[in-house]
């Protein structure tokens, strides 16, 4: 997953459930095997990119979403939507 700062205001931080991914690429700039590393949130500011890889660990339905609350209702007009996408993962 690629998550890109598109906007100039705001600081999304990107967290997925179901165990953590692994920060791969930052702004473009490919990341070292030796210098990755796990989390299950990061932070994407105005103009930055990270690519991420998740692996699927076990069956279900993970969100990954911003952690800020009325980014994920479209500023509070919708019960779940904004940046929040459901990974689902079958057996
Ligand atoms: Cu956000």
């Amino acid at each position: 997953m690629r998550s890109i700062g598109t906007n100039n205001g705001f600081i999304h931080p990107m967290h997925i459930h179901g165990g953590p991914f692994e920060v791969v690429a930052r702004d473009g700039e490919t990341i070292p095997e030796s210098a990755r590393f796990l989390a299950d949130t990061v932070n994407v500011g105005p103009g930055q990119r990270y690519d991420v890889v998740w692996e699927a660990r076990r069956p279900g339905k993970w969100l990954i979403h911003c952690h800020i609350g009325h980014h994920t209702t479209n500023n509070n007009v919708e019960g779940g939507g904004g940046l929040m996408v459901v990974i689902d993962v079958q057996p």
